[in-house]
């Protein structure tokens, strides 16, 4: 559904209004704990916050996970396809593909016949991709596809191996039952023999759980504060971002790091399109964000109860980061 807005007032481009975002913010702002669905975080801004956020210094998740895929990619490559000579490579929510060069590398190295299929919501980190693969890879076969991974699959041939990568803890913004229904479709389309590779951060240090989550230079706040402007701009509400702050979590309890946009003070927000107002009273939250941290128990438990079985977990030196194959 799409709904036709005031022509008169604004640029064509957004005339458009996401009908699941709409749907979204409707129930999310109208429920007793306020909550929004992380994955709207991701607009070319949001995009272009969370590559920053990948760089800070507290935020150890990426360089650990890529310090793995790439001290460890020959390891990878021979769990992946000891045996066999073509495998498409599907990543779900490959970002700018800056992690996933040296697997391709070493199963190239390897022999193998590989084909990448790299699928992401944001065309801004596509276009990075295909500027990195066209630099540094450009013999790799390269299928990418803009749009929600939880709605689009390539078209592969049945006599590759399948191998589906869902990497940089991704995983980790779905809750349990989510998380096993994600797994659980994916494997669906599998195969016996096709491979999942799950990049999942792991339970440690609490104080250094909650830094990656609330980091020194705020741009951790200004990717969760962004939500609300493209609300502002998507859905034309009237959130004033000096009225909310950031809050971040993290319980060691259950290993989940959450985060929260908190109203300072009592206020109406409205918007015209959704034909909507919402009242926060002063200090309410709305939740936005679960980044769940994994034990291996709790790894092969997710794994069995969604239809694979672990064939290794991949760590770094220090037990922060896994990669479950
Ligand atoms: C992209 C979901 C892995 O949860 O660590 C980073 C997103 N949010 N800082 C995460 C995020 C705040 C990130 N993931």
């Amino acid at each position: 559904m799409h709904l036709a807005l005031n022509h008169a007032k604004r640029p064509a481009t957004t005339l458009a209004v996401d009908a699941a975002l709409a749907r979204d913010v409707i129930a999310g702002l109208s429920a007793e704990q306020k909550f929004l669905p992380s994955k709207w975080f991701y607009d070319d801004e949001g995009s272009r916050l969370f590559q920053h956020i990948m760089a800070l210094p507290e935020y150890y998740l990426t360089r650990t996970e890529l310090g793995i895929l790439h001290n460890q990619s020959g390891e990878l490559a021979k769990w992946i396809a000891p045996d066999a000579l073509a495998v498409d490579l599907i990543e779900l929510g490959s970002g700018d593909g800056a992690k996933t060069v040296s697997l391709c590398e070493a199963l190239l190295r390897q022999g193998v016949q590989c084909t990448y299929h790299p699928i992401d919501v944001s065309k801004h980190a596509l276009t990075d991709l295909q500027r990195r693969f066209q630099a540094e890879l450009p013999a790799l076969p390269l299928r990418p596809i803009q749009g929600d991974y939880f709605e689009r699959w390539p078209g592969t041939p049945p006599s590759h191996r399948q191998v589906v990568m869902l990497l940089g803890s991704n995983l980790g913004n779905l809750n349990q039952k989510q998380s096993v229904d994600l797994l659980s479709r994916v494997r669906s389309r599998l195969l016996v023999g096709d491979v999942l590779l799950l990049g999942l951060d792991l339970k440690k240090d609490p104080g250094m759980i909650l830094a990656a989550y609330n980091d020194s230079q705020g741009v951790t706040a200004a990717f969760n504060m962004n939500l609300l402007r493209r609300l502002n701009r998507e859905l034309e509400m009237d959130f004033d971002t000096e009225h909310f702050s950031h809050y971040a979590s993290y319980s060691p309890l259950d290993g989940t790091a959450r985060s929260f946009l908190v109203s300072k003070r009592r206020q109406t927000v409205r918007s015209r399109i959704l034909d909507r107002e919402f009242n926060f009273v002063c200090g309410e939250t709305i939740y936005t964000e679960q980044s769940q941290k994994y034990s291996t128990e709790m790894i092969t438990q997710l794994a069995v109860a969604s239809g694979f079985d672990v064939a290794n977990v991949i760590t770094d030196d220090f037990g922060l980061y896994a990669i479950a194959i």
